[in-house]
């Protein structure tokens, strides 16, 4: 039997980029450094080949070929994000005239072709300047990302159909203090949710800003929504993934969505002393200035087991003393990248957004499979990767299965359009819908872009089940 997967009227069809991974440094553009860019320059050793983030795909040079693209491979929408290190070099103050220049024209060829265009403020890059002030463990920052984010409405939001505040805020959390894979790379459990706090109130302060500039203006955050799965019914088991989740996912998504944070979460930064320094004042902001809608990266899900650590007085406290990874034997699994594959999370998160969160508009903002040495799967010129088109539409059918029980899902971006630079794995995985020959910066299609542009054009896929 043939089943027609098509999409509500309207689905928005696309991809996600950023601009710290594609755009790269040109001479005489005038980008202030960022936290990426100067940890590169001072360990270019942690960075897979060396690569560092100047050398990404190359947008800010091949824009315009790259805009072409995007209708080749069928997009609706598309979304990338602005680097605060490119607008405003140190962080406050000049802006770049160039990168105003830059960003207006990038956007208006993309309003051009008609795609709609969703801009994200933050994706992981700090201005150095002001990570050398404490970065977003000094609240200090906030105000000065209120001040950029304001600075962002006013020079371009007659381009912009929606904004976004920050990309995965979770993640330079978990990654640059309580782990070691974003800059500044420390452990430090006071500092990550210090940490953690700044970022919600700076997005609750740009939502703000956001609609004094244009009630009008839709403005959401992207998370990724990792739901935790326990290893089993037992109640330690559960417990700690009922804790992973509100570490992972709902200490962004709760006061995202509602205003506020959750009760069990409060209680145990209280229980360990990690209570961040908070006002009314703020409270109230984030309070009152819940997103339009919601961003959702989804690659894979987190299977959680009770932890085999006991915490002790004085001890370095880590997410491990409360969850442990979950090893689940026969998992689908992506090798290249290590992620398992659990299309059904996404059907999960459709239905927890619905049931637990009002139903708000959502889009998922990335899904997608990084892939080593594709050219391996080259055919006649093109890499025929069928590995990408399953992956994509495994996850499309279970999204389809949420909609269809009402979850309020209204697009589905790829990452990402055209192979790009991945932080520390620079160019190891291949992500992209167009194949990047990373010297000769030659661009072309892959299998999975042709397949995309159709699935676009007939608002879903059919297939044989
Ligand atoms: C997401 C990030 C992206 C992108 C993607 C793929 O978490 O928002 O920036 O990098 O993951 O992951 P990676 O590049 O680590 O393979």
């Amino acid at each position: 039997m043939i089943k027609d997967y098509r999409f509500p009227a309207g689905f928005l069809w696309g991809s996600s980029t950023s601009g710290p991974q594609s755009e790269g440094i040109e001479a005489g553009d005038g980008k202030g450094m960022s936290n990426w860019d100067y940890w590169y320059s001072i360990e270019p050793e942690r960075f897979h080949g060396q690569i560092g983030p100047e050398q990404t795909s190359t947008f800010y040079k091949n824009f315009a070929q790259d805009v072409d693209l995007l209708v080749e491979t069928g997009h609706t929408v598309f979304r990338t994000s602005i680097q605060w290190s490119r607008l405003i070099p140190q962080g406050r103050g000049e802006i770049n005239q160039p990168a105003v220049n830059f960003y207006r024209q990038v956007f208006q060829a993309i309003r051009e072709r008609g795609i709609q265009l969703y801009v994200n403020l933050y994706h992981f890059d700090l201005p150095y300047a002001l990570q050398e002030e404490g970065g977003w463990e000094s609240k200090e920052i906030v105000w000065a990302y209120e001040a950029y984010a304001r600075t962002c409405f006013q020079l371009f939001d007659d381009l912009v159909d929606r904004w976004i505040t920050f990309n995965e805020p979770i993640v330079p959390v978990e990654c640059g203090y309580l782990g070691t894979c974003h800059y500044p790379a420390k452990v430090d459990a006071k500092a990550a949710v210090a940490v953690a706090y700044h970022t919600q109130l700076a997005s609750a302060l740009a939502v703000q800003a956001c609609h004094a500039h244009n009630p009008d203006k839709k403005i959401a955050i992207v998370l990724n929504l990792t739901p935790a799965y326990a290893k089993s019914q037992d109640p330690a088991d559960q417990k700690a993934a009922r804790i992973a989740e509100l570490f992972q996912t709902r200490s962004f998504l709760d006061p995202s969505l509602q205003g506020s944070y959750p009760d069990e979460l409060l209680d145990l930064l209280e229980e360990y002393g990690l209570q961040p320094q908070v006002t009314d004042e703020e409270l109230e902001v984030i309070a009152r200035n819940t997103v339009d809608f919601l961003g959702v990266n989804y690659y894979q899900p987190l299977r959680v087991q009770a932890p085999s650590l006991t915490y002790q007085e004085g001890d370095q406290l880590l997410p491990d003393h409360f969850f442990a990874p979950y090893d689940l034997p026969g998992k689908k699994i992506n090798p290249h990248r290590g992620w398992e594959i659990y299309e059904q999370g996404l059907y999960d998160i459709a239905l927890n957004l619905r049931d637990n969160y009002g139903n708000p508009e959502w889009l998922v903002t990335e899904n997608g499979m990084g892939v080593e040495g594709e050219e391996t799967f080259r055919d006649q010129g093109r890499i025929q990767d069928d590995y990408r088109i399953d992956f994509i539409k495994g996850h499309l059918k279970e999204l389809h299965r949420g909609i269809e029980a009402g979850s309020n899902c209204k697009g589905y971006m790829m990452w990402t359009f055209i192979d790009c630079w991945s932080w520390l794995n620079a160019y190891k995985n291949r992500y992209g819908f167009v194949e990047l020959d990373y010297e000769s910066q030659e661009r072309r299609l892959k299998k999975s872009g042709l397949w995309f542009k159709d699935v676009s054009r007939r608002n879903g896929f059919l297939e044989e089940e």
